[in-house]
């Protein structure tokens, strides 16, 4: 396409689309101009992707998950259907700033963290890949909350990204499935029937994926809640309005919110019924497809692979038997053994906190027939393996982690130190009774997103030094080896990092009103504020830095600027404590004159795929500082790494495998390993050692707790204290000393020439993160899938 032929198309689409004329049209309506421009030419492959996965009867991928944090689309589809030079063209020929018109677009939130984000790289690369599949979720109407910071504390307010037309998504009135919950069972012999007192409808939405040139296109269906009967026109006769509105009310509530939990489980009621909703409605849209095409329910498991993203899908299990057994008469036992070649689950965590488990009461009025199936899959489970070990519901609870192990053919870990604890603790006894269900695939991320697009001045270089290969193949990377002993290379990298630099103090500058010296050490923690991932000894470390320069201010520091980013939980009381402790720490030390210029601190609020997309770039330093054992993989981690930033971690998740790829002396390590975390526990006494064989630690702690960030109200942070020094589960005391000892590795090599080596070792050995070779991981050794043959660009 050629810049004026996209000139053409977008003064199209505002006149006929828009219905909107040049003199008047805003920054929205050029953006959805360029959008509908865009999204023209992503419609061709789409269809024939679809036309050809049902031409080839290839076997499909289905991947359910509560959460799809896209994030912004417009320039994802311009870069992969490579459109930049005509878009960026076109944009300039109508005498309009490109960038800005990307900035206008909202970020669709439709997830919490690291899950959510996962599942929007698996299902780019899918499309890359050319792999046939669907994905299946939610269609919020609000999605995770928008932060702001009232006097430090975080405010939540509604995030209305529907608010605006959504470019992207395809209305598909006539896709509409009928939901039911409660009611009663008619059981006939074995069998049953299942009347459900409840009855909504699932209407599907459907957003194209578009991967790498086009090549393929696969489809994202987002379910909406809708009404049976919309509004009661006999109520609304009577005078009675809000009743009258009362179905229609209900029934959205389903797809109203996304829940903000990230890793912590809430166990509401309205919770299952999504679960229920989105997945139910998936597995009919599932089978009927493949009843158009087959009519042999055996050859399912042949024909489809359906992953469940965590627990949150687990109800496909049971709602698969019972549509096979109840529905189509198919033997139980059988039923049983076809759900389970078809389906396959995803652990994300063993934090307990996080594991569902629903009330058996609640359950069996929600959804009487499904409990009654969760019974009979325990009792078969129990006696295939002749076990009264382990079970799906146990102290009045289903279990949710155990019935979908039950019902998967494998189960995944996301990374090899979180795959080898599954099988070590939360599924010891399943793993001993099923040895070979359980498979690692560590994480990825797609680069398409979190290199090439959000990284212009690196990838370049890259390019312009490797050819662009790599864009798709992310391992080639490693040819960038030969030229890290390259001087010109290696200035021409670190100029690329000071340039992606200066872009962040300036929007800092612009944006909060916070001045910083691009010199400084990027420093860089964005991830959910959660106790586990330790915010909190990043604080402490701060302020003993502080503390320090303060005493000695003349001594030639290396200036620092932390930086941080993430959102607490509403209900997540210490982890609001968190957010408002770095809003005053920031404050208190940004305006001291003694050392604000050696160390500061910034916040932005709202952090969200966008604003990582600017901050990673811009990195020095990637603080992935969980207590270990406790994340299961992290993907910022990888993202950091890529764009030449060093890390600075525990041996947790998936730092691991990032240490071994890009070696130990490019990597700051410190603190326990998981297994001696698991130790120090039992030594009830370990926090108060710590802090007693640690003045800096004390005397942080001490500074906290004395009010010198909250003078207005001194108490404000003796939680934080007391919780340090008395309990401290998650080790912060205990790793804070060696942690320490860390960060002034950091500050002695950084500046140094070989920091630039180490950081370009890092970009270099990073190509094994893509989400790519996660996703050829999950089709060989899970999904028995395989790309569609002879697939050829569309974009070029
Ligand atoms: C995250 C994990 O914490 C993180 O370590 C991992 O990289 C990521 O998943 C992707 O695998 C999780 N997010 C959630 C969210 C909910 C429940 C459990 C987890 S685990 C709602």
């Amino acid at each position: 396409m050629t810049p004026s032929e996209m000139k053409n198309a977008i003064l199209h689409h505002l006149v006929y689309t828009l219905g909107k004329d040049v003199s008047t049209a805003h920054i929205y309506d050029w953006r959805m101009a360029l959008s509908f421009a865009v999204r023209d030419q992503i419609v061709d492959p789409w269809f024939g992707a679809t036309r050809r996965s049902y031409a080839g009867k290839l076997k499909r991928v289905y991947y359910l998950s509560m959460e799809f944090l896209i994030g912004r689309l417009l320039k994802d589809a311009i870069i992969n259907l490579r459109l930049e030079d005509a878009a960026l063209g076109a944009m300039n020929d109508l005498g309009l700033n490109y960038e800005q018109i990307l900035e206008d677009e909202p970020d669709a939130a439709l997830g919490n963290g690291g899950l959510g984000r996962l599942a929007a790289c698996f299902m780019e690369s899918m499309s890359t890949l050319a792999c046939p599949a669907m994905g299946y979720g939610i269609r919020y109407e609000h999605g995770l909350f928008r932060q702001r910071f009232e006097d430090g504390r975080q405010v939540e307010e509604p995030e209305d990204w529907l608010n605006q037309r959504h470019a992207w998504e395809f209305e598909r009135p006539e896709v509409a499935i009928d939901i039911g919950f409660g009611g009663h069972v008619q059981e006939i012999g074995k069998r049953a029937n299942w009347y459900p007192s409840e009855m909504l409808i699932a209407m599907g939405h459907d957003t194209p994926v578009i991967g790498w040139k086009g090549r393929w296109g696969n489809t994202l269906r987002l379910w909406e809640a809708r009404p049976m009967h919309g509004f009661d026109l006999q109520r609304f006769n009577r005078g009675d309005y809000a009743a009258a509105a009362e179905p229609e009310a209900l029934a959205r509530t389903l797809s109203r919110v996304l829940y903000p939990d990230d890793t912590t489980e809430q166990g509401k009621e309205l919770r299952l019924k999504q679960e229920f909703f989105f997945t139910a409605a998936s597995l009919r849209d599932i089978l009927r497809r493949f009843e158009s095409e087959y009519n042999d329910l055996k050859r399912l498991p042949q024909k489809a692979a359906i992953q469940m993203n965590d627990t949150h899908p687990a109800i496909a299990g049971p709602e698969l038997v019972r549509l096979l057994h109840d529905e189509r008469g198919m033997d139980f036992e059988e039923a049983v053994g076809i759900a389970r070649n078809t389906l396959s689950y995803t652990n994300h965590t063993l934090l307990p906190e996080a594991l569902e488990r629903w009330d058996e009461g609640l359950m069996g009025r929600l959804l009487p027939r499904h409990l009654q199936l969760i019974y009979r899959i325990n009792e078969l489970h129990m006696k295939d393996t002749g076990s009264r070990k382990v079970t799906a519901v146990e102290d009045g609870h289903v279990k949710m982690g155990e019935l979908s192990f039950i019902m998967a053919h494998k189960v995944n870990g996301v990374s090899a130190l979180h795959t080898d604890l599954m099988k070590k603790t939360v599924f010891k006894d399943l793993h001993e009774q099923h040895p070979t269900r359980i498979v690692n695939e560590t994480n990825g991320v797609t680069p398409r997103r979190w290199l090439l697009s959000c990284n212009p001045r690196l990838s370049s270089l890259i390019t312009e030094t490797i050819g662009e290969g790599w864009v798709d193949n992310l391992e080639q990377l490693e040819r960038l080896e030969p030229h890290i002993k390259d001087s010109s290379f290696l200035e021409r990298f670190a100029a690329a990092k000071r340039a992606n630099k200066v872009d962040l103090a300036r929007w800092f500058a612009d944006d909060l009103k916070i001045s910083v010296d691009p010199e400084s050490i990027f420093d860089v923690q964005i991830k959910r504020i959660h106790e586990y991932k330790r915010q909190h000894m990043n604080l402490l470390e701060t302020i003993a830095h502080w503390l320090e320069i303060r005493d000695n201010p003349n001594a030639g520091w290396v200036p620092r600027v932390k930086i941080f980013g993430g959102k607490a939980a509403p209900g997540y009381v210490f982890a609001k404590e968190i957010v408002r402790l770095t809003n005053d720490v920031a404050k208190v030390l940004n305006s001291d004159p003694l050392t604000s210029r050696y160390l500061k601190v910034v916040y932005p609020p709202n952090y969200n795929v966008s604003l990582a997309e600017r901050l990673i770039p811009a990195a020095d330093l990637s603080e992935q500082i969980s207590t270990a054992g406790k994340e299961a993989s992290g993907t910022g981690n990888m993202k950091f790494a890529l764009n030449g930033a060093l890390t600075i971690g525990t041996l947790d998740g998936a730092n691991v495998e990032i240490r071994d790829l890009v070696k130990a002396e490019n990597f700051f390590l410190f603190g326990m390993t998981a297994e001696e975390v698991m130790e120090r526990r039992k030594d009830s006494g370990h926090a108060a050692e710590a802090i007693a064989k640690d003045s800096r630690l004390a005397r942080a702690i001490e500074t906290v707790r004395s009010g010198r960030f909250s003078p207005e109200e001194p108490g404000r942070y003796h939680g934080i204290a007391d919780n340090l020094t008395h309990h401290d589960y998650f080790m912060v005391c205990s790793d804070f000393t060696d942690f320490w000892r860390a960060q002034r590795e950091v500050d002695g090599a950084f500046g140094k020439p070989n920091w630039t080596c180490m950081a370009a070792y890092n970009t270099a050995r990073s190509g094994w993160f893509s989400s790519d070779r996660t996703i050829r991981g999950y089709m060989a050794d899970i999904w028995n899938a395989a790309p569609a043959p002879e697939v050829e660009d569309a974009a070029e």
